[in-house]
């Protein structure tokens, strides 16, 4: 009966949290011609986007305008509005606690939620990074508990999202996508389900290889961004330059594959998706030495970019105290406004500790907060009054920085990304 909802199109997709993952899904279902619900339970961002604005980078207003208007798209904070859906997609954050473990408070918020509206045959697909089990754990065993049938009122799967903030290329519909299933029925029908709207959906046989795969992709990528952040410290300490030795390297046309160091790691995956891994290790019993080495290499790295700094001013007979320092980025990646976990905040609380004179530049970040929840604002100016500082320290590759127009105003930079070199 569901399959033929979703082959008919009047199947009620209802996704929980509008974030970057979320909105574009959403976004994605309405323009195929899905009724969706688009559910957060924050009233602000529900509201900001009934007025038709977008609360995502890799979301235009105009589509979010477009299926609203043809009363495609319903976003809400109201979770009476969830009893309409057929199908339930959660997208909510599934962060840290204090003591780097999961916090999976939202996903059970939301199962909650579902649970309460519920009154016919549903599928439910989790969408958020977590551990291996976390699926059967949190949405089968309760809601089976709560007297439901797998296969007849209730189908569940895990399908990890893959989305690359600010990636051009590959947005939320050409993005291969994974699905594991607490059940064949469950894998066949959240399989029709996805392939509404994406081009290639990839089944396999568990939540559990769902979860792991995930979870493999990111930690492959932490592992391999603290190895190159490792291999930079050591270039640091033979004088050999790093960046040449990659280039060399990248000529190898198998067996190689790049990554760069940098300042640190940020986003809200690389840095804590591992840790899910190695807390579910560790009720194994299990230690991996690999990812908790990783996490303290790159957790590190904001370190030695500040003492890259004193040695750099030092050089020139100067301490860092009541020196003038420019930062230029605090994105945690290019071309994007998100701050999240950023490596750059923290190279700005070292230096900030050391007495630096800081200023930074961002045109994608107006303002943020300080850890003494003081708000900081941006010198657009600064980019055309280098010569006035001291360093200016090179944090976020973004476009729009000129390398020319910055080497023909100073000489003191430390670059953190190549960039002078890649301009
Ligand atoms: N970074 C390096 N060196 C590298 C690559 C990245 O220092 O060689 C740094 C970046 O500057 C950034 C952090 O690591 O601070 C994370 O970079 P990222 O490119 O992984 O960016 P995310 O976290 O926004 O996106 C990732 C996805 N990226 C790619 O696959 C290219 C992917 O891992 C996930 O689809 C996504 O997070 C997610 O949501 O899980």
């Amino acid at each position: 009966m569901l399959l033929n909802k979703v082959e008919n199109k009047n199947l009620t997709v209802a996704i929980l949290g509008l974030g970057y993952v979320g909105l574009p899904l959403a976004i994605a279902f309405a323009e195929k011609g899905f009724h969706t619900i688009g559910f957060d339970i924050s009233k602000k961002t529900v509201e900001t986007i009934n007025s038709g604005k977008s609360t995502v980078m890799d979301m235009s207003d105009v589509r979010i305008q477009d299926v609203i208007a043809k009363g495609l798209f319903q976003p809400t904070n109201q979770e009476v509005d969830l009893a309409k859906a057929d199908t339930f997609i959660i997208c909510v954050p599934t962060p840290l606690t204090v003591s780097h473990e999961p916090d999976v408070t939202a996903i059970r918020e939301s199962i909650q939620s579902i649970q309460r509206q519920v009154s016919k045959p549903v599928v439910i697909s989790l969408e958020s990074t977590t551990y291996p089990g976390c699926t059967k754990e949190m949405i089968l065993e309760p809601l089976v508990k709560s007297g439901l049938i797998l296969d007849e009122d209730i189908f569940i799967c895990f399908s990890p999202e893959r989305i690359d903030p600010g990636n051009k290329q590959y947005q939320t519909e050409n993005t291969p996508k994974v699905l594991g299933g607490v059940s064949a029925d469950s894998i066949q029908l959240g399989k029709a389900i996805y392939e509404q709207i994406i081009d290639m959906v990839v089944p396999v046989s568990s939540t559990e290889v769902a979860e792991m795969s995930k979870l493999l992709e990111n930690t492959f990528r932490c592992i391999n961004i603290a190895f190159m952040n490792e291999m930079s410290l050591l270039c640091d300490h033979l004088d050999i330059d790093i960046w040449e030795t990659l280039d060399a390297a990248e000529t190898k046309p198998f067996g190689f594959m790049r990554f760069n160091p940098g300042p640190g790691v940020g986003g809200h995956c690389i840095p804590l998706d591992p840790m899910y891994l190695s807390w579910k290790a560790k009720q194994e019993n299990f230690f991996s030495r690999f990812i908790e080495t990783a996490q303290d290499i790159n957790s590190n790295m904001p370190k030695h970019v500040a003492q890259k700094a004193v040695k750099f001013l030092n050089k020139e007979r100067k301490a860092v105290n009541g020196s003038k320092i420019l930062l230029l980025g605090m994105s945690y990646k290019k071309d994007i406004n998100d701050l999240r976990e950023s490596p750059s905040l923290a190279v700005y609380e070292e230096l900030a500790q050391m007495g630096a004179d800081l200023d930074y530049c961002d045109p994608y970040v107006d303002s943020f907060l300080d850890k003494q929840e003081q708000r900081v604002y941006g010198n657009e100016l600064a980019l055309t009054q280098l010569k006035y500082y001291d360093l200016v320290i090179l944090l976020t590759n973004h476009s729009d920085f000129s390398m020319t127009d910055i080497k023909s105003q100073t000489k003191n930079i430390l670059d953190t990304r190549n960039m002078l070199k890649n301009d």
